[in-house]
Protein backbone atom coordinates (compact mmCIF):
# COMPACT_ATOMS: atom_id res chain seq x y z
CA UNK A 1 0.00 0.00 0.00
CA UNK A 2 1.33 3.51 -1.00
CA UNK A 3 0.64 6.07 1.56
CA UNK A 4 -0.32 9.63 0.43
CA UNK A 5 2.81 11.91 0.16
CA UNK A 6 3.56 14.35 3.57
CA UNK A 7 3.27 17.96 3.11
CA UNK A 8 6.53 18.12 3.90
CA UNK A 9 7.56 15.73 0.81
CA UNK A 10 5.28 17.96 -1.37
CA UNK A 11 6.58 21.27 -0.65
CA UNK A 12 10.33 19.19 -1.49
CA UNK A 13 9.24 17.81 -4.19
CA UNK A 14 7.44 21.33 -5.80
CA UNK A 15 8.97 22.73 -9.03
CA UNK A 16 10.32 26.13 -7.84
CA UNK A 17 8.21 28.81 -10.28
CA UNK A 18 5.34 26.56 -10.76
CA UNK A 19 1.91 26.29 -8.77
CA UNK A 20 1.96 23.93 -5.92
CA UNK A 21 0.87 20.61 -5.93
CA UNK A 22 -2.46 19.37 -6.06
CA UNK A 23 -2.82 18.45 -2.34
CA UNK A 24 -1.37 21.31 -0.86
CA UNK A 25 -4.64 23.12 -2.36
CA UNK A 26 -6.66 20.62 -1.26
CA UNK A 27 -5.89 18.30 1.45
CA UNK A 28 -6.72 17.88 4.89
CA UNK A 29 -3.63 17.04 5.95
CA UNK A 30 -2.08 20.29 4.30
CA UNK A 31 -4.80 22.17 6.03
CA UNK A 32 -4.12 20.56 9.26
CA UNK A 33 -0.16 21.59 8.77
CA UNK A 34 -0.92 25.09 7.22
CA UNK A 35 -3.07 25.71 10.61
CA UNK A 36 -0.21 24.41 12.97
CA UNK A 37 2.79 25.93 11.23
CA UNK A 38 1.48 29.18 9.93
CA UNK A 39 -2.07 30.42 11.48
CA UNK A 40 -0.86 29.30 15.06
CA UNK A 41 2.48 30.46 14.80
CA UNK A 42 2.20 34.20 12.83
CA UNK A 43 0.69 37.32 13.56
CA UNK A 44 -2.60 37.57 11.99
CA UNK A 45 -4.46 41.29 11.07
CA UNK A 46 -7.62 40.73 13.42
CA UNK A 47 -9.72 44.30 13.30
CA UNK A 48 -9.12 47.75 12.65
CA UNK A 49 -8.84 49.35 16.22
CA UNK A 50 -11.66 52.11 15.40
CA UNK A 51 -14.25 49.09 14.86
CA UNK A 52 -13.69 48.86 18.76
CA UNK A 53 -13.74 52.68 19.52
CA UNK A 54 -15.25 52.04 23.28
CA UNK A 55 -14.96 50.37 26.47
CA UNK A 56 -16.44 47.27 26.09
CA UNK A 57 -16.84 46.80 22.38
CA UNK A 58 -15.60 43.48 21.55
CA UNK A 59 -14.83 41.69 17.86
CA UNK A 60 -14.76 37.56 17.35
CA UNK A 61 -13.08 35.45 15.01
CA UNK A 62 -11.92 32.18 14.63
CA UNK A 63 -8.29 31.35 13.62
CA UNK A 64 -8.72 27.59 12.50
CA UNK A 65 -9.90 25.67 15.86
CA UNK A 66 -9.74 28.57 17.97
CA UNK A 67 -12.50 31.08 18.67
CA UNK A 68 -10.71 34.72 19.90
CA UNK A 69 -12.47 37.56 21.33
CA UNK A 70 -10.79 41.14 20.81
CA UNK A 71 -11.94 43.66 23.53
CA UNK A 72 -11.16 46.55 24.73
CA UNK A 73 -10.57 47.64 28.12
CA UNK A 74 -11.92 50.23 30.78
CA UNK A 75 -7.92 51.73 30.57
CA UNK A 76 -8.47 51.66 26.92
CA UNK A 77 -6.39 49.02 25.67
CA UNK A 78 -7.07 45.96 22.99
CA UNK A 79 -6.85 43.01 24.39
CA UNK A 80 -7.59 39.46 22.83
CA UNK A 81 -8.36 36.71 24.57
CA UNK A 82 -9.19 32.71 23.89
CA UNK A 83 -13.23 32.81 23.40
CA UNK A 84 -13.52 29.91 25.87
CA UNK A 85 -15.18 29.83 29.46
CA UNK A 86 -12.60 28.71 32.28
CA UNK A 87 -15.32 26.66 34.09
CA UNK A 88 -16.43 23.44 31.36
CA UNK A 89 -15.33 25.39 28.00
CA UNK A 90 -18.36 27.44 27.02
CA UNK A 91 -17.74 30.13 24.36
CA UNK A 92 -17.76 32.57 25.89
CA UNK A 93 -19.31 34.95 23.31
CA UNK A 94 -20.77 33.84 20.44
CA UNK A 95 -21.43 36.83 18.78
CA UNK A 96 -19.40 38.27 16.23
CA UNK A 97 -19.45 42.04 17.80
CA UNK A 98 -21.05 43.70 20.10
CA UNK A 99 -20.33 45.79 23.75
CA UNK A 100 -20.48 44.27 27.11
CA UNK A 101 -19.90 46.42 30.75
CA UNK A 102 -18.35 42.49 31.62
CA UNK A 103 -17.44 39.23 29.97
CA UNK A 104 -20.69 37.07 31.00
CA UNK A 105 -20.78 33.31 29.94
CA UNK A 106 -24.04 32.30 28.83
CA UNK A 107 -23.87 28.72 30.69
CA UNK A 108 -23.21 29.43 34.02
CA UNK A 109 -22.36 32.92 34.29
CA UNK A 110 -19.31 33.00 35.13
CA UNK A 111 -18.49 36.71 35.06
CA UNK A 112 -15.11 38.15 33.46
CA UNK A 113 -13.57 41.46 33.40
CA UNK A 114 -12.47 43.10 30.58
CA UNK A 115 -8.88 42.06 31.22
CA UNK A 116 -10.17 38.71 31.48
CA UNK A 117 -9.91 38.42 35.35
CA UNK A 118 -12.52 36.44 36.94
CA UNK A 119 -14.57 38.03 38.99
CA UNK A 120 -17.38 35.84 39.78
CA UNK A 121 -18.54 32.83 40.21
CA UNK A 122 -21.37 31.25 42.07
CA UNK A 123 -21.26 28.08 44.38
CA UNK A 124 -17.55 27.41 44.05
CA UNK A 125 -17.20 26.10 47.56
CA UNK A 126 -14.58 27.87 49.99
CA UNK A 127 -11.43 26.97 48.00
CA UNK A 128 -11.97 28.09 45.07
CA UNK A 129 -9.31 30.85 44.06
CA UNK A 130 -10.89 33.09 40.99
CA UNK A 131 -7.55 34.40 40.41
CA UNK A 132 -6.19 30.63 38.97
CA UNK A 133 -9.28 31.15 36.15
CA UNK A 134 -8.73 34.23 34.41
CA UNK A 135 -9.62 34.30 30.64
CA UNK A 136 -6.64 32.75 28.71
CA UNK A 137 -4.49 35.45 26.61
CA UNK A 138 -3.81 35.51 23.24
CA UNK A 139 -0.98 38.00 21.38
CA UNK A 140 -2.46 41.41 20.88
CA UNK A 141 -0.45 44.36 19.53
CA UNK A 142 -2.34 47.79 17.85
CA UNK A 143 -0.35 48.90 15.09
CA UNK A 144 -1.24 52.50 14.19
CA UNK A 145 -5.32 51.34 14.16
CA UNK A 146 -4.60 47.92 12.89
CA UNK A 147 -4.83 45.26 15.84
CA UNK A 148 -2.89 42.20 14.73
CA UNK A 149 -2.98 38.89 17.06
CA UNK A 150 -0.70 36.01 17.39
CA UNK A 151 -2.12 32.36 19.21
CA UNK A 152 2.05 31.25 20.13
CA UNK A 153 2.90 30.92 23.44
CA UNK A 154 6.16 32.91 21.68
CA UNK A 155 4.86 34.99 19.15
CA UNK A 156 7.83 35.97 16.16
CA UNK A 157 9.39 39.89 15.95
CA UNK A 158 6.97 41.84 14.95
CA UNK A 159 8.66 45.57 15.78
CA UNK A 160 10.43 45.81 11.89
CA UNK A 161 6.58 45.76 10.83
CA UNK A 162 5.39 48.16 13.71
CA UNK A 163 8.13 50.77 12.72
CA UNK A 164 7.37 50.67 9.05
CA UNK A 165 3.59 50.17 9.55
CA UNK A 166 3.03 52.74 12.07
CA UNK A 167 5.22 55.11 9.80
CA UNK A 168 2.98 54.58 6.71
CA UNK A 169 -0.36 54.46 8.43
CA UNK A 170 0.26 57.75 10.55
CA UNK A 171 -0.81 60.07 7.40
CA UNK A 172 -4.52 58.17 7.53
CA UNK A 173 -5.62 58.65 11.36
CA UNK A 174 -6.87 55.18 11.80
CA UNK A 175 -7.62 56.62 15.19
CA UNK A 176 -9.95 59.10 13.86
CA UNK A 177 -11.54 56.62 11.57
CA UNK A 178 -15.01 54.53 11.54
CA UNK A 179 -16.39 51.87 9.94
CA UNK A 180 -18.88 52.68 7.29
CA UNK A 181 -19.19 48.96 5.70
CA UNK A 182 -18.42 45.69 6.28
CA UNK A 183 -18.99 42.57 4.33
CA UNK A 184 -18.40 39.05 4.77
CA UNK A 185 -18.09 36.36 2.17
CA UNK A 186 -16.84 32.78 2.18
CA UNK A 187 -14.87 31.51 -0.90
CA UNK A 188 -14.94 27.79 -1.92
CA UNK A 189 -11.53 27.89 -2.42
CA UNK A 190 -8.59 26.95 -0.23
CA UNK A 191 -6.62 29.73 1.40
CA UNK A 192 -3.57 30.38 -0.60
CA UNK A 193 -5.66 30.52 -3.79
CA UNK A 194 -7.08 33.34 -2.31
CA UNK A 195 -3.95 34.89 -1.68
CA UNK A 196 -2.27 33.88 -5.30
CA UNK A 197 -5.25 35.75 -6.83
CA UNK A 198 -4.98 38.66 -4.77
CA UNK A 199 -0.98 39.20 -5.32
CA UNK A 200 -1.24 39.36 -9.28
CA UNK A 201 -3.32 41.62 -11.61
CA UNK A 202 -2.36 38.97 -14.28
CA UNK A 203 -6.79 38.08 -14.13
CA UNK A 204 -7.27 42.18 -13.88
CA UNK A 205 -8.44 43.27 -17.26
CA UNK A 206 -10.13 39.77 -17.88
CA UNK A 207 -12.02 39.84 -14.39
CA UNK A 208 -12.45 43.40 -12.78
CA UNK A 209 -14.54 45.53 -15.78
CA UNK A 210 -15.20 48.40 -12.41
CA UNK A 211 -11.28 48.14 -10.33
CA UNK A 212 -9.69 48.19 -14.04
CA UNK A 213 -11.37 52.04 -14.51
CA UNK A 214 -8.80 53.21 -12.03
CA UNK A 215 -5.85 50.19 -10.74
CA UNK A 216 -4.02 49.57 -13.56
CA UNK A 217 -3.28 46.05 -14.07
CA UNK A 218 0.57 46.71 -15.57
CA UNK A 219 2.43 45.46 -12.93
CA UNK A 220 5.08 48.26 -13.12
CA UNK A 221 2.68 51.00 -12.28
CA UNK A 222 2.23 49.28 -9.07
CA UNK A 223 5.22 47.81 -8.35
CA UNK A 224 3.73 43.99 -7.95
CA UNK A 225 7.41 42.81 -8.65
CA UNK A 226 9.02 44.88 -6.26
CA UNK A 227 10.55 48.18 -5.88
CA UNK A 228 13.14 47.92 -8.70
CA UNK A 229 10.75 47.62 -11.67
CA UNK A 230 8.71 50.46 -10.44
CA UNK A 231 7.80 52.77 -13.39
CA UNK A 232 8.77 56.34 -14.02
CA UNK A 233 5.40 57.56 -12.88
CA UNK A 234 6.04 55.94 -9.73
CA UNK A 235 9.08 57.19 -8.78
CA UNK A 236 7.56 60.59 -10.18
CA UNK A 237 5.10 59.94 -7.25
CA UNK A 238 7.45 58.51 -4.98
CA UNK A 239 9.55 61.96 -4.98
CA UNK A 240 6.17 64.34 -5.11
CA UNK A 241 5.29 62.28 -1.71
CA UNK A 242 8.87 62.40 -0.03
CA UNK A 243 9.13 66.65 -0.56
CA UNK A 244 5.61 66.38 1.59
CA UNK A 245 6.62 64.20 3.99
CA UNK A 246 4.09 61.35 2.94
CA UNK A 247 5.37 57.93 3.41
CA UNK A 248 5.16 56.00 0.01
CA UNK A 249 8.50 53.98 -1.45
CA UNK A 250 8.14 50.64 -1.28
CA UNK A 251 9.35 48.99 1.65
CA UNK A 252 9.26 45.06 2.30
CA UNK A 253 10.29 42.47 5.02
CA UNK A 254 13.82 40.46 3.46
CA UNK A 255 11.13 37.54 3.01
CA UNK A 256 8.48 39.75 1.13
CA UNK A 257 5.60 38.24 4.10
CA UNK A 258 4.83 42.05 4.43
CA UNK A 259 5.45 45.01 2.02
CA UNK A 260 4.79 48.99 2.26
CA UNK A 261 4.21 51.44 -0.84
CA UNK A 262 1.82 54.10 -2.01
CA UNK A 263 0.90 53.74 -5.76
CA UNK A 264 -0.82 56.32 -8.01
CA UNK A 265 -4.27 55.37 -9.70
CA UNK A 266 -4.35 55.74 -13.13
CA UNK A 267 -4.52 59.28 -14.82
CA UNK A 268 -4.38 60.96 -11.35
CA UNK A 269 -7.70 58.83 -10.43
CA UNK A 270 -8.70 59.75 -7.00
CA UNK A 271 -10.67 56.95 -5.42
CA UNK A 272 -11.50 53.06 -6.33
CA UNK A 273 -14.52 54.18 -7.58
CA UNK A 274 -16.78 54.13 -10.75
CA UNK A 275 -16.30 57.67 -11.31
CA UNK A 276 -12.60 57.93 -10.05
CA UNK A 277 -13.43 61.00 -8.00
CA UNK A 278 -13.39 60.52 -4.10
CA UNK A 279 -16.26 58.64 -2.42
CA UNK A 280 -16.43 60.52 0.80
CA UNK A 281 -16.05 64.41 0.62
CA UNK A 282 -14.37 64.55 4.31
CA UNK A 283 -10.68 63.36 3.57
CA UNK A 284 -9.12 60.99 6.27
CA UNK A 285 -6.30 62.20 8.45
CA UNK A 286 -3.33 64.53 6.75
CA UNK A 287 -2.98 62.91 2.93
CA UNK A 288 -2.33 66.18 1.12
CA UNK A 289 -3.78 65.66 -1.93
CA UNK A 290 -6.84 63.79 -3.24
CA UNK A 291 -4.62 62.16 -6.41
CA UNK A 292 -2.30 60.41 -3.00
CA UNK A 293 -3.30 57.35 -4.41
CA UNK A 294 -3.67 54.12 -2.53
CA UNK A 295 -1.21 53.30 0.02
CA UNK A 296 -1.52 49.43 -0.49
CA UNK A 297 0.01 46.93 2.49
CA UNK A 298 -0.23 43.66 1.78
CA UNK A 299 0.85 41.00 4.93
CA UNK A 300 0.60 36.63 4.77
CA UNK A 301 -0.86 34.66 5.45
CA UNK A 302 -4.04 37.45 6.49
CA UNK A 303 -4.79 40.78 4.61
CA UNK A 304 -4.22 42.99 2.23
CA UNK A 305 -5.20 46.88 2.47
CA UNK A 306 -5.72 49.90 0.50
CA UNK A 307 -5.62 53.38 2.28
CA UNK A 308 -6.50 55.78 -0.07
CA UNK A 309 -7.16 59.70 1.00
CA UNK A 310 -11.22 59.63 1.38
CA UNK A 311 -11.18 56.32 2.71
CA UNK A 312 -9.71 52.77 3.39
CA UNK A 313 -10.29 49.44 2.76
CA UNK A 314 -9.04 46.33 5.19
CA UNK A 315 -9.36 42.60 4.06
CA UNK A 316 -8.84 39.85 6.18
CA UNK A 317 -8.92 36.15 5.12
CA UNK A 318 -9.21 32.71 7.37
CA UNK A 319 -9.46 29.38 6.06
CA UNK A 320 -12.58 27.53 6.81
CA UNK A 321 -11.74 24.47 5.32
CA UNK A 322 -9.86 22.87 3.02
CA UNK A 323 -11.40 24.81 -0.06
CA UNK A 324 -13.13 27.45 1.97
CA UNK A 325 -12.10 30.57 3.21
CA UNK A 326 -13.80 33.54 4.79
CA UNK A 327 -13.05 36.75 3.13
CA UNK A 328 -14.01 40.04 5.30
CA UNK A 329 -13.54 43.75 3.99
CA UNK A 330 -14.13 46.78 6.04
CA UNK A 331 -14.54 50.36 4.82
CA UNK A 332 -13.43 53.13 6.90
CA UNK A 333 -13.96 56.78 6.43
CA UNK A 334 -13.27 59.74 9.05
CA UNK A 335 -15.41 59.36 12.13
CA UNK A 336 -16.97 62.37 11.16
CA UNK A 337 -18.26 61.57 8.05
CA UNK A 338 -21.94 61.12 7.53
CA UNK A 339 -23.82 58.75 5.32
CA UNK A 340 -25.70 60.51 2.94
CA UNK A 341 -24.33 64.01 3.14
CA UNK A 342 -20.51 63.29 2.92
CA UNK A 343 -20.38 59.97 1.02
CA UNK A 344 -23.00 57.47 -0.51
CA UNK A 345 -22.58 53.75 0.77
CA UNK A 346 -23.18 52.53 -2.39
CA UNK A 347 -21.08 54.86 -4.45
CA UNK A 348 -17.62 53.89 -1.81
CA UNK A 349 -18.48 50.01 -1.78
CA UNK A 350 -19.46 49.22 -5.07
CA UNK A 351 -16.30 48.74 -6.84
CA UNK A 352 -14.88 46.41 -4.37
CA UNK A 353 -18.12 44.47 -3.63
CA UNK A 354 -17.90 43.95 -7.08
CA UNK A 355 -14.58 43.18 -7.51
CA UNK A 356 -14.65 40.97 -4.45
CA UNK A 357 -17.52 38.34 -5.73
CA UNK A 358 -16.00 38.16 -9.22
CA UNK A 359 -12.17 37.44 -7.02
CA UNK A 360 -14.74 34.69 -5.45
CA UNK A 361 -15.50 33.31 -8.65
CA UNK A 362 -12.42 33.32 -10.29
CA UNK A 363 -10.94 31.66 -7.13
CA UNK A 364 -13.56 28.81 -7.26
CA UNK A 365 -13.53 28.15 -10.52
CA UNK A 366 -9.76 27.59 -9.63
CA UNK A 367 -10.12 25.28 -7.47
CA UNK A 368 -12.63 23.48 -8.71
CA UNK A 369 -10.12 22.84 -11.74
CA UNK A 370 -7.61 22.16 -9.40
CA UNK A 371 -9.76 19.18 -7.09
CA UNK A 372 -9.54 16.87 -10.97
CA UNK A 373 -6.78 14.38 -11.06
CA UNK A 374 -5.54 15.94 -13.83
CA UNK A 375 -4.34 19.00 -12.89
CA UNK A 376 -0.73 19.57 -12.66
CA UNK A 377 1.53 22.47 -11.24
CA UNK A 378 1.95 25.25 -14.20
CA UNK A 379 4.30 28.02 -14.67
CA UNK A 380 3.92 31.29 -13.22
CA UNK A 381 4.32 34.79 -15.60
CA UNK A 382 7.59 36.35 -14.35
CA UNK A 383 6.23 39.31 -15.49
CA UNK A 384 3.00 38.81 -14.41
CA UNK A 385 3.03 36.81 -11.25
CA UNK A 386 6.07 37.52 -9.55
CA UNK A 387 3.78 38.58 -6.13
CA UNK A 388 2.68 35.25 -6.11
CA UNK A 389 5.92 33.83 -6.76
CA UNK A 390 6.84 35.95 -3.57
CA UNK A 391 3.60 34.22 -1.97
CA UNK A 392 4.75 30.52 -2.35
CA UNK A 393 8.24 30.89 -2.13
CA UNK A 394 7.40 32.52 1.47
CA UNK A 395 5.27 29.82 2.16
CA UNK A 396 6.88 26.88 0.43
CA UNK A 397 10.39 28.46 2.63
CA UNK A 398 8.64 28.27 6.50
CA UNK A 399 6.80 25.15 6.18
CA UNK A 400 9.48 23.43 4.94
CA UNK A 401 11.79 24.91 7.49
CA UNK A 402 9.44 24.37 10.26
CA UNK A 403 8.37 20.94 8.86
CA UNK A 404 11.73 20.01 8.76
CA UNK A 405 12.75 21.03 12.18
CA UNK A 406 9.23 19.09 13.79
CA UNK A 407 10.65 15.71 11.73
CA UNK A 408 13.92 15.91 13.28
CA UNK A 409 13.00 16.31 16.47
CA UNK A 410 10.70 13.47 16.18
O1 LIG B 1 -6.09 44.16 -3.96
C1 LIG B 1 -5.04 44.09 -4.55
O2 LIG B 1 -4.11 44.73 -4.15
C2 LIG B 1 -4.84 43.20 -5.75
C3 LIG B 1 -3.74 43.66 -6.59
C4 LIG B 1 -3.93 42.95 -7.84
C5 LIG B 1 -5.27 42.37 -7.82
N1 LIG B 1 -5.92 42.96 -6.68
C6 LIG B 1 -6.61 44.11 -7.08
FE1 LIG C 1 -18.97 29.04 31.40
FE2 LIG C 1 -20.03 27.19 32.99
S1 LIG C 1 -19.04 26.93 31.06
S2 LIG C 1 -19.95 29.31 33.26
FE1 LIG D 1 -8.83 40.14 -8.48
Amino acid sequence: MTTAPSTAELIAARQPGFSLPRDLYCGQQALQDDLEQIWYREWLFAVPACEIPKTGNFATLNVGQYPVIVIRGADGRIRAFHNVCRHRGQRLCPKASGSNPKLVCPYHQWTYDLDGKLLYARDMGEGFDASKYGLKPVHCVDIGGMVFICIAQVPPAINDLAKNLMTYLAPSALADAKVAFSSTIVEKGNWKLVLENNRECYHCGGSHPSLCRTYSDDPEMTVMEGPNSASAEILDHWDRCDAAGLPARFVSAPDMQWRLARVPLMDHQESFTMSGKAAVSRRMGTIPWNDAGAMMFYHFPTSWNHFLPDHAIVFRILPISPTETEVTTKWLVHKDAVEGKDYDLNKLTEVWLATNDEDRRVVEENQAGILSPAYEPGPYSPRQEMGVLHLVDWYCGLMSSRLGLQAAAE
